[in-house]
């Protein structure tokens, strides 16, 4: 099974996403694709497309085409769910201390890392973030 791992542009941009990966190899995650990007609009609408009706979904677009993203594919048995383990709640706040989230993130937006929440999204996400490389 695969997943996508996805640091967001304030944590590239602050240097963040190097102690990340390190985390997740220390923590014997196997990595098996890495790449740095930015999102286009378009991309960046249709990723987050289950959220087009929300109202933070605007601020959500700006947010994630405001820098590069660094996008892992990680592989495993039940990954999806022990990644998701790993990073924490959605919103920092209420994260368990050790969580990506709870180290690196600031709100419930600015939370650091993006992670696929099924087999399904993952998918998805994967095609979106890995097309064309
Ligand atoms: P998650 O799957 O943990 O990333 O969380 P959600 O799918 O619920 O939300 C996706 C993204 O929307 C979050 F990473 C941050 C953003 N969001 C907001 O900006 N405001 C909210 O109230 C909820 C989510």
């Amino acid at each position: 099974m695969k997943t996508l791992l996805m640091v967001k542009p304030d944590t590239v941009s602050n240097g963040h996403y190097g102690e990340i990966i390190s985390m997740l190899l220390k923590n014997r995650f196997d990595i098996t694709k890495l790449r740095m990007r930015g999102f286009t609009r378009n991309e960046a609408e249709q990723f987050y497309a289950v959220h087009k009706q929300r109202e933070f979904f605007p601020a959500l677009v700006d947010y994630i085409t405001s820098g590069p993203v660094v996008a892992l594919q990680i592989e495993g048995d039940d990954i999806v769910r022990q990644i998701r383990t790993f990073i924490g709640t959605t919103n920092p706040a209420d994260a368990t201390p050790g969580t990506i989230r709870y180290m690196y993130g600031t709100s419930i937006q600015n939370n650091a890392v993006h992670a696929s929440d099924s087999p399904d999204s993952s998918e998805k996400e994967l095609a979106i973030v890995f097309s064309g490389f």
